[in-house]
Formats: C-alpha cells, structure tokens, sequence
C-alpha cells in the first residue's frame, strides 16, 4: 500500500465511524430538537374549595370550559396544583381568569406564580413560595389571560399555580406545555 492509498483508506474510515455516529444520533434522537405539546393532566388539587357550590373543584380549571373555575376559600398565598403523572419539562404555561362575579373576583389573580415540584402539596395546608422550583413570577394583576414561558431546566410532576395575596382563588383554566424526556 503505497502513501496515497493509505490516505484513502484513512479517509473512508473516517467517512465511516461519522455516518456510523450520524446514524446513532438519529437513532436516540439526539439531534432533533424536543417536541413542546400540550399536556393533559388527569387529576388537580387545591387548598381547599369554597363550600358553596361543588363545581367549583380544582378539575374546573382543567375541563375546558371558560365558562367555569376554581374557588377555593379565602387564603394567603392560594394554590391549585395539576398532577401529571410523570416528570414533564414545562415550557409554557396559559391561565384564564374568570369572566365574571362579584365585585373585584377578577382581582383575586394578582402576583401570579407557576412552578413545579416532586412532592404533592397537601390540600388544606399553606405552600410556602420558597418549597417549589419556580416558572416564572408575575407581580401586579394578571388580568384575563395569564402567559408564563419557563426557563429550561424546570422539570416536576406537579404543576403550581399560586396567587401571591390573601383572597380566594378563582380561575377557569389552565393549559401546560412542554415535553417529557425520551427514554
Ligand atoms: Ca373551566
């Protein structure tokens, strides 16, 4: 094998193991970008619910319909919290205000808070604002559309929603975006 051809074999080897490395990338889908969708939690939770009326559960805010929310009772620093069953990376976060109510409900969503966690809150019991991984914190009033993007590397099974002011908590949807890692 004289110096050229020596060259060449050097090369296609080359052209080898990067065809082979291409091929194992695509395999595990390492260079694909991952695929944000909307996730559909199944359960939802919440301090507690405003003893009037049972249709306004935590599941309100999951059921599609602007036209119904949660009411929890009167609380300093209220939450809800989705159950995803699994850890998800969370990108995006929509919550819907109310439409409608008494006088200032729509106020009731002010200091919005979303975050994630891996231990489940317990109905009744107060969330401190420094026991979850924050998304994203939004002071002032929310008004009737609340959008937090999320920083990478906010990843939980529990989903947060938290009001950071003493009041009910009314809000009639909430909609989550991101992905979970592949296996
Ligand atoms: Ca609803």
């Amino acid at each position: 094998m004289n110096k050229s051809e020596d060259e060449t074999k050097r090369l296609d080897d080359l052209e080898k193991r990067f065809q082979n490395l291409e091929q194992q990338l695509n395999i595990q889908g390492g260079v694909d970008k991952p695929e944000v969708s909307e996730i559909k939690p199944k359960d939802a939770f919440q301090i507690s619910t405003f003893s009037n009326s049972g249709v306004q559960a935590a599941g309100s805010a999951l059921d599609g319909n602007d036209d119904t929310f949660v009411h929890t009772n009167v609380h300093t620093n209220p939450w809800w919290c989705a159950d995803m069953q699994d850890v998800y990376h969370i990108k995006r976060v929509v919550v819907t205000n109310r439409k409608e109510g008494s006088q200032g409900a729509l106020d009731r969503a002010t200091n919005l808070r979303v975050g994630v966690s891996n231990t489940r809150p317990q109905v009744g019991q107060d969330l401190a604002l420094d026991s979850y991984m924050l998304c994203a914190a939004e002071p002032g009033l929310m008004g009737p559309v609340g959008i937090v993007d999320c920083p990478d590397g906010v990843s939980g099974q529990y989903l947060i929603i938290q009001f950071e002011i003493t009041a009910h908590m009314n809000i009639a949807e909430i909609k989550i975006y991101g992905y979970k890692d592949k296996l």
